[in-house]
């Protein structure tokens, strides 16, 4: 494995002989018109998740206006947090005869076909945000997103840390996202194995919230029902976590201060919760992801070696960080 720094602070990560694997078979050398606009354009097909987070709209946005900006063709499609809805947007762009896919798969499972029919069409596909677990490494060029287990395990490391002369035991729940997804798989191992040498912290309660707001809120009203103690929240991501602020505050409980609120994304309603007190910890997965994937883009279709892996260089943020951030803060 090489690790690269790249011009645009993302971290580049090259596996061993992955170069060129899987691009000469896509035999993709044509000039970006098989979808018959007749303007010369690559036409890229890209599934989005949904629309269930901030998260996701400033991805959405990102991914639109650097296609824009790149002169790439975008036909978007939103699965709606559904993979039937993404395996159909998968084969309508194949059918069309995109000249590139990407999607953001919802779950990590059960992608192996659909990807065959885009190998088998010549259609080279680059994961975004969130990976697959197909043995196959030939289905796809390259993944690009962040290291979720390293977000989960950033968390953890946080709250062993503030935690550390805590004497009687630490009740954590803990608000998983969409079931089945990457972010929410790696999310809940990194943070398991960071607080796994400290018995004194322990997870009571977890379960999906879905990546929403709403799931959130309703998962954490059943939490603070079924729990009288609860000491640490971790959301995988801010909108649960803001969701479930209703909940707390509803309960007659100080976000921030009776219950620790750990969460991971860093948008912007969060980053302000964050610097207001209400949140204590979060851990960055930046949703820019629009430029790389377009240069990404481009390299592939014209047949170009990309790296197996391109990952999103994070970083974290406490309630002074966030207080300092906030005014520059994208998303
Ligand atoms: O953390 C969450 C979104 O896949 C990294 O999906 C993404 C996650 C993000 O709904 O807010």
């Amino acid at each position: 494995m090489g690790n690269a720094i790249t011009r645009r602070g993302f971290v580049t990560v090259v596996a061993a002989g992955l170069l060129a694997t899987g691009l000469a078979a896509c035999g993709n050398s044509d000039t970006g018109d098989d979808a018959g606009d007749g303007n010369g354009k690559i036409v890229l097909g890209f599934s989005q998740v949904g629309a269930e987070s901030g998260w996701r709209t400033a991805n959405t946005n990102s991914i639109k206006e650097s296609a824009a900006a790149a002169g790439i063709e975008l036909k978007f499609d939103d699965a709606q947090q559904k993979q039937e809805n993404q395996i159909k947007a998968i084969r309508n762009f194949i059918q069309q005869k995109v000249d590139v896919i990407a999607f953001s798969p919802v779950v990590e499972s059960g992608w192996d076909t659909v990807l065959k029919e885009a190998k088998d069409a010549g259609i080279p596909v680059i994961l975004t945000d969130r990976s697959v677990d197909s043995a196959d490494k030939s289905l796809y060029q390259t993944f690009i997103g962040s290291d979720f287990v390293k977000e989960g395990r950033l968390s953890g490391e946080w709250l062993v840390e503030q935690t550390k002369n805590a004497t009687g035991p630490v009740n954590i729940v803990e608000l998983q996202g969409t079931t089945g997804s990457a972010p929410a798989n790696d999310r809940k191992k990194g943070f398991a194995e960071a607080i796994a040498a400290n018995p004194n912290l322990k997870i009571i309660a977890s379960q999906t919230g879905d990546f929403t707001r709403a799931g959130g809120k309703a998962v954490m009203e059943q939490f603070l029902k079924a729990n009288p103690k609860i000491d640490v929240l971790f959301a995988h991501n801010d909108d649960m976590g803001l969701g479930a602020l209703e909940a707390i505050t509803a309960a007659g409980k100080v976000p921030g201060k009776d219950i620790t609120i750990i969460t991971i994304d860093a948008v912007k309603d969060g980053m302000q919760a964050l610097a207001d007190g209400r949140f204590n910890f979060i851990a960055e997965c930046s949703p820019l992801l629009g430029d790389q994937l377009m240069e990404l883009v481009k390299k592939v279709h014209a047949g170009e070696s990309v790296p197996a892996r391109v990952e999103t260089e994070e970083t974290t943020f406490t309630q002074e960080q966030a207080k300092a951030a906030l005014p520059n803060r994208k998303y």
